[in-house]
């Protein structure tokens, strides 16, 4: 990025001032030729290469140094423009207040299946999600613990692509989606939200079937409903432990999955600091507290598992690196690493990741984030990353957490 090619050009700038006879302070620069630019020599391993490839490009430091145009104002004046433009597209991206730190805009829709009176746990129900977003991850991984059947839960596959939807990012993977024709999302929120919707179109998104009307588009609601519907005599959220999951749920929620968010799309230091350093002591906490119980409320996967796990899938791969959340690694973290391998013992759980696609959605289409699109090479396939996090655990001391005790809570 041309920011980044001016910080080392101006470094180096610096340091051609210290010794005036070091390359690049040459009689070049005064002489016919095309200076031997500073941008281009930071991006190459030798300032004696003059290739044409090299000498095509803008080199705005070449007009640095003169009486009329020292390089500070150069300098700090398209940094400025940059930076402004940058901060215009990530509060597109992403709104932020005056601090520079995220707002996410809170959901337009809350019911919950069999608690709001109007959608019922018998009737079925359509659920948009997008494979590489943690928020789907979450919802899909209790539609798959549960075991919930087709007719009373049908998914609907979305793709992120901002260059093909009508606004926002998804589109239906399919082409159509079946209970409206939509060819994208924002098409759904029109027609479900009973005319033009204006808010931001999200997913998850979960509609009534006999309704047409939108249930709830936050996810943890979303949860909440799927565990109610028809499937396997299985619960994520039993009565008696109830008010401890709600309180991981929360903490979890703000300050894991929504941390690394708020640590990523920051647009200053301070921001970006607030968000990370209680992210880390987390993560830290919840190491400790996996020491001693197999899952986060005991020996039984919860709801509070459920929500933790998107996250902690994408984070050495993904948050560590474009978030800048890399002040730590799942990896380091030994409890949290045995806990994410027995989430993945869980064969349904393993095939709700999709690795590669979360790593070119997150790198791919997060512009503001990663301009160039570039994706880090050498990313690991679902089933190699799998194979990984189990090969950090030893399954049998995990199992000595819970001896006897069911990996699922049945219902009452
Ligand atoms: N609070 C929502 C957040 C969902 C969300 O932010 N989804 C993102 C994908 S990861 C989205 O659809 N963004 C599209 C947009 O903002 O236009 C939830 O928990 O369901």
């Amino acid at each position: 990025m041309p920011v980044v090619s001016m910080t080392c050009a101006a470094q180096a700038q610096a340091r051609r001032h210290r010794h005036p006879t070091a390359p690049g302070f040459s009689a070049r620069r005064f002489s016919g030729s095309r200076p031997l630019t500073s941008t281009w020599k930071c991006s190459s391993s030798s300032s004696k290469n003059t290739s044409s490839s090299s000498r095509s490009n803008f080199g705005l430091l070449d007009w640095a140094g003169s009486t009329f145009i020292p390089q500070g104002p150069i300098v700090s004046s398209t940094k400025f423009a940059w930076n402004t433009m940058w901060k215009t597209l990530m509060s597109e991206l992403a709104p932020q207040d005056q601090s520079g730190a995220y707002t996410r805009p809170p959901a337009a829709y809350t019911s919950v299946v069999g608690v709001t009176p109007s959608f019922p746990a018998s009737s079925s129900y359509t659920l948009y999600i997008g494979n590489a977003c943690p928020w789907c991850h979450r919802v899909a991984i209790a539609a798959a613990l549960r075991g919930v059947p087709a007719e009373s839960l049908r998914i609907v596959k979305l793709v992120d692509d901002a260059e093909r939807a009508s606004r926002g990012g998804w589109i239906v993977e399919s082409g159509r989606d079946p209970l409206f024709g939509a060819k994208d999302l924002r098409e759904i929120y029109d027609s479900a939200a009973g005319g033009q919707y204006f808010g931001r179109c999200t997913a998850p998104l979960l509609v009534s079937d006999a309704q047409k009307v939108v249930v709830a588009n936050d996810s943890a609601e979303i949860v909440r409903s799927i565990d109610a519907l028809p499937g396997d005599d299985v619960t994520l959220r039993p009565a008696a432990l109830a008010a401890e999951v709600d309180k991981w749920v929360e903490r979890i929620t703000s300050e894991v999955n929504n941390g690394v968010y708020r640590a990523g799309f920051a647009t200053s230091q301070t921001a970006h600091d607030a968000a990370a350093l209680p992210l880390y002591r987390l993560l830290d906490e919840l190491d400790q507290h996996l020491e001693t119980r197999r899952f986060l409320c005991g020996g039984s996967v919860t709801e509070a598992d459920v929500v933790l796990l998107p996250t902690i899938c994408r984070f050495d791969d993904v948050y560590s690196v474009l978030f800048k959340c890399s002040g730590r690694r799942i990896a380091d973290l030994p409890n949290l690493s045995g806990w994410l391998a027995d989430m993945m013992r869980l064969s349904v759980i393993a095939d709700t990741y999709d690795a590669a696609s979360a790593r070119s959605s997150y790198f791919g289409q997060l512009f503001p984030l990663n301009p160039s699109g570039i994706i880090p090479a050498g990313g690991r396939s679902t089933k190699e990353l799998v194979a990984q996090w189990l090969s950090r655990s030893d399954p049998a001391k995990r199992e000595r957490l819970a001896v006897g005790v069911s990996a699922l809570h049945t219902r009452d």
